[in-house]
């Protein structure tokens, strides 16, 4: 082993570091807007399995609901995941959400789901985006999940 080796190694460690220094930031999804603007920040987030997400909404009232037939929906979460739905949550409330299987889990948001509210989380390490059926849900929501997540990860 040469000394270019235990650099990179030193540089690795260090970001792993930096990147396990503020779980709590990267694990909240803020929930936003009343109407139009309702949005979920970030839209894609990535977490390991055993994560815990935390859903804060800061105005309006909104629910945190997966694409699973559960919930009248196509399903969008891995096989062997299961369905959620955090029913109507209002400003100040906060929802938490445990995902311990790998994989992508859409989800969105009933009273603005037509308006766009959608998000998507990402479990351990995805290397495809899974083909998941659309059905009826808004084709905006679906090229929305795409770009943000290719803005995610180009
Ligand atoms: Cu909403």
């Amino acid at each position: 082993m040469n000394i270019r080796f235990y650099i990179s190694l030193a540089v690795l460690m260090g970001i792993s570091m930096l990147a396990t220094a503020t779980p709590s930031d990267t694990l909240t999804v803020k929930v936003l807007g009343t109407a139009e603007d309702a949005r979920f920040e970030p839209v894609v987030l990535q977490v390991e399995p055993g994560d815990v997400i935390r859903f804060k909404v800061i105005e309006g009232l909104h629910t945190v609901t997966a694409y699973h037939p559960n919930n009248r929906r196509p399903q969008r979460i891995p096989d062997k995941a299961t369905s959620f739905d955090s029913g109507m949550l209002t400003a100040g409330q906060t929802w938490y959400l445990k995902l311990e299987e790998k994989g992508v889990y859409d989800y969105f948001c009933l009273p603005h789901e037509r308006m766009g509210h959608a998000g998507r989380i990402l479990v351990g390490e995805v290397n495809e985006i899974p083909n998941y059926p659309a059905g009826r849900i808004p084709g905006s929501i679906i090229e929305m999940l795409k770009h943000e997540t290719e803005k995610v990860f180009p």
